[in-house]
């Protein structure tokens, strides 16, 4: 429902990059909802957690350092089918295999620096969620467009 949560997380070399405002502005401009963000650098514990489905993977240390490396914009974004959108608008894995238009495919060449984050299934949206965010710091709030965006 228009409920759903997923959890996007815009990567060190997209807040070097200076990538921040541009992405943020694609989901907004979607008509997804922002109820939660923070800038942070994240512990090596919470990233290695954060990846644990891929720690037999050979690139999982190097992918760890990487997000390591630098801050992270940390976000929750709400709304109708938003994880699999959400999974759309960023674009495929790899950005080579990524369509123009998308984020990865506009913004990034190799997929070790893909420059942004997104849960994969509505599953890993509540573990990433409540792995990033305490409840209490997500904000609810009513969206005066709404009715110009879902019947
Ligand atoms: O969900 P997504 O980020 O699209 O890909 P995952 O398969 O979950 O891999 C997480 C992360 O690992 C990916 O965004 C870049 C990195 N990675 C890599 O460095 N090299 C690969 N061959 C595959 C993934
Ligand atoms: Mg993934």
């Amino acid at each position: 429902g228009v409920n759903e949560r997923t959890f996007l997380a815009i990567k060190p070399d997209g807040v070097q990059r200076h990538l921040i405002g541009e992405i943020i502005r694609h989901f907004e401009k979607k008509g997804f909802k922002l109820v939660g963000m923070k800038l942070m650098q994240a512990s090596e514990d919470l990233l290695k957690e954060h990846y644990i489905a891929l720690c037999d993977r050979p690139f999982y240390s190097h992918l760890v350092e990487y997000m390591r490396s630098g801050p992270i914009a940390a976000m929750v974004w709400q709304g109708l089918d938003v994880v699999k959108m959400a999974r759309t608008m960023i674009g495929e894995t790899n950005p080579a295999d990524s369509r123009p238009g998308t984020i990865r495919g506009d913004f990034c060449i190799e997929v070790s620096k893909n420059v942004i984050h997104g849960s994969d299934s509505i599953e890993s949206a509540r573990r990433e969620i409540s792995l990033w965010f305490h409840t209490d710091k997500l904000t609810c709030w009513a969206e005066s467009t709404e009715h110009w965006i879902y019947e």
